[in-house]
């Protein structure tokens, strides 16, 4: 997703330490002959802001980068709570913005007590300070894993454009990652078995249309869903200006045409306000007849197929002369009889 690409790598506590012990070590050791020491405290209170400094900047450029799951449209909101723990991501935040101020509190108190600190105990109180500055990053491990782990998870997803968008939607295995290979040229990963995809995957139409292929429904209530099918509901719901509902007729998906056809029914009054096209997949594997193919709905479908192209080509220049511009959705695809793809 676009909003979390540009959030920093977050480091382990360890290595943010040693990079920060390490900058201070980098402090070149002048010492005045005349003023031996103000010139030792002087390097060691300098040894102090810089562990404080490095510390403090890396944590405000993770909290300045990383946006607000709260400000976030709502897809994409919905889509993070699906895939992390979205309250213990700001819980993680909020710790490393504490860690951070008190770091810098210690190192301020430490910097003030060397003042009065003679030459023999200077290093070592330093030392002390080293100690604290650890005990408190410490105390926020767990948040530094945690945030980068959830880094990783936020930054694969996808990253959508502004543009009319279709969702593909149907039954595991029936045939819409093919499709969106067919339609858009993109290359998902197609199997001969279900559940293969498990994100939600992009292509585009000539860079017209945005084509969104999900992971297969099942035909069951909301609350049974998992999170890998509430990310197909997601797109459903916020992205979806057009639906394209595949059924296999051929039930090689390993499911059986009644199924397919409760859950058309189930997504046509979910999404009542969006325009829904059925597609029948997998023609090529259909037994052709010399009569017009019936439908297996009384909606008349677009028969498809993926191995051999047939349907394709029609159905895209539907699309694309159907896009309206000024709403950047579809005008109304109407069919007329026979059922077909002419
Ligand atoms: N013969 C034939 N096979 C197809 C066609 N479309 C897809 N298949 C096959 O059906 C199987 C499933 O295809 P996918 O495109 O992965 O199906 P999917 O709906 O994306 O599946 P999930 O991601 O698991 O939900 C694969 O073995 C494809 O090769 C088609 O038009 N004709
Ligand atoms: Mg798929």
């Amino acid at each position: 997703m676009a909003q979390f690409s540009k959030m920093p790598q977050i480091p382990r506590k360890d290595e943010l330490l040693s990079k920060a012990f390490q900058r201070a070590r980098k402090i070149k050791k002048i010492i005045d002959k005349h003023d031996r020491i103000n010139s030792i405290r002087e390097y060691e209170q300098n040894k102090i802001s810089t562990v404080s400094t490095v510390i403090s900047v890396t944590i405000d450029n993770i909290l300045l980068k990383t946006p607000k799951i709260d400000t976030l449209d709502p897809f994409h909101k919905h889509m993070v709570e699906l895939v992390i723990d979205a309250d213990q991501f700001k819980k993680s935040l909020a710790a490393l913005k504490w860690a951070a101020r008190f770091n810098t509190g210690i190192c301020h108190k430490y910097r003030r007590r060397l003042k009065g600190t003679p030459l023999k105990s200077l290093a070592p109180v330093r030392k002390e300070c080293y100690g604290r500055v650890s005990s408190i990053l410490k105390q926020v491990k767990k948040d530094f894993i945690f945030l980068e782990d959830s880094r990783n998870i936020l930054k694969k997803l996808p990253n959508l454009k502004n543009l009319p968008t279709i969702v593909l939607a149907g039954y595991p295995n029936v045939g819409k990652s093919s499709l969106l290979k067919c339609l858009t040229g993109a290359e998902p990963q197609v199997q001969p078995y279900p559940f293969t995809t498990k994100k939600i995957l992009l292509g585009y139409i000539d860079e017209k249309i945005q084509v969104i292929d999900t992971p297969g429904l099942l035909d069951r209530p909301l609350e049974q869903k998992n999170k890998i099918e509430m990310q197909a509901m997601l797109a459903l719901k916020y992205r979806a200006n057009l639906i394209l509902y595949l059924i296999d007729p051929t039930e090689t998906c390993g499911y059986c045409v009644e199924q397919q056809k409760s859950l058309y029914k189930d997504i046509r009054s979910s999404f009542e306000e969006t325009q829904i096209l059925l597609c029948e997949t997998k023609y090529d594997l259909q037994p052709r007849k010399k009569t017009p193919k019936k439908s297996l709905t009384k909606d008349t479908p677009y028969f498809l197929s993926s191995k051999t192209n047939e349907g394709i080509d029609p159905l895209k220049k539907r699309l694309l002369r159907s896009i309206d511009w000024k709403t950047y959705s579809f005008k109304p695809i109407s069919f007329k009889s026979p059922p077909g793809n002419k």
